[in-house]
């Protein structure tokens, strides 16, 4: 009787302790500080994703690994960040996958125009072979490729006029991201695009330097761009995705149970951000309304003509990114579209 006791003890002792302190009680996990930076601010959807992991990882670590989180660029830009991350000198970012196209050229297929309809074939790329081949390309590089967080469809700002076709772009100074192809579509378009980090972005509309830039609705609404820019026109010309990245240097220091926490805790953070962005996307458009906005949106025939406009960068960076990675792109988002 005693002895059955006991054993049951033992048994229920190995759950309790299994279960409070999750899997880093039995496994190999030391305490560590993580820094983690951002672009955006701590009220925007970054900002929310960012608390959401370094909770997730306290949780799932047992409180050994410790996140502290970084916005409003205070660690550098993203491609600050990147550099930073490779040097070791940081451990941990979320960023557009548009600057590390200077690391792997392959990333600016996401900076295609008119590619994704909806947020679901996004995610069905991002998460399925072409998104992930992409991931594993950055670690030659020095950088661990995580998950994929939603930035979004871009629409158009400016401080000059409501854009209804491609010709009210005509000296409109727009920034765009430090990427090839989005100076490229831009330019085309009719603009004069600037590539400038996201983190002077608010003080060079602010002080007129540019006219107008491009963004999803979230950040337009988070970063109050509302305050200094009176038209907002829907385009969704390009879905472009954040990327969760950590440091090579430093990963490689890390146990493999530490590594399976990270990822786990990462790819918690991935739906937990998707379902906030979605969810803040309608949230930010009524606030933009409220705040003064004019807000337009262009219509299917304007998009077919600027969709025609730009072929010829397409055309050009097709044979420079690889026309089978093109084509498997286009493969992918038509299998998630029927
Ligand atoms: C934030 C940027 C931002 C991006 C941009 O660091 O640069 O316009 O959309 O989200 O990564």
């Amino acid at each position: 009787m005693i002895k059955h006791l006991k054993t049951r003890i033992l048994v229920l002792a190995t759950v309790l302790s299994c279960t409070v302190a999750g899997v880093a009680a039995a496994a190999d996990v030391k305490p560590r500080l993580i820094r983690f930076g951002y672009g955006l601010n701590e009220e925007s959807v970054q900002g929310r994703a960012a608390r959401f992991l370094a909770q997730e990882l306290e949780k799932v670590s047992g409180g050994k690994l410790k996140m502290r989180t970084f916005g409003s660029a205070n660690l550098g830009s993203d491609e600050q960040m990147q550099s930073a991350l490779v040097g070791g000198a940081q451990e941990m970012m979320v960023g557009s996958t548009a600057p590390l196209a200077g690391m792997v050229k392959e990333f600016g297929v996401f900076d295609l125009p008119f590619l994704f309809n909806s947020e679901k074939e996004a995610d069905a790329v991002l998460d399925g072979p072409l998104g992930q081949d992409l991931l594993k390309k950055l670690e030659a590089k020095g950088l661990v490729g995580l998950v994929y967080w939603e930035n979004g469809f871009r629409n158009m700002t400016n401080s000059k006029r409501p854009i209804t076709r491609a010709e009210d772009l005509q000296g409109i100074k727009l920034r765009v991201m430090q990427n090839q192809i989005a100076l490229g579509v831009f330019n085309t378009l009719g603009a004069n695009a600037v590539p400038m980090p996201f983190s002077e972005l608010f003080t060079a509309l602010e002080t007129r330097t540019v006219d107008g830039q491009e963004n999803p609705i979230t950040t337009i609404q988070s970063s109050k761009f509302y305050e200094v820019q009176p038209y907002l026109t829907i385009t969704r010309h390009v879905y472009t995705p954040w990327v969760v990245l950590a440091s090579k240097k430093w990963w490689d220091t890390l146990s493999p149970d530490e590594q399976k926490l990270i990822r786990q805790a990462a790819a918690a953070s991935r739906d937990f951000e998707r379902q906030d962005s979605r969810a803040d996307s309608t949230k930010a458009m009524g606030t933009l309304e409220k705040n003064g906005m004019k807000i337009n949106t262009i219509t299917p025939e304007e998009v077919a003509r600027m969709r025609q406009k730009v072929q010829p960068v397409v055309d050009k960076y097709t044979q420079e990114l690889g026309p089978e990675l093109v084509k498997q792109l286009n493969d992918e988002i038509q299998k998630a579209r029927n």
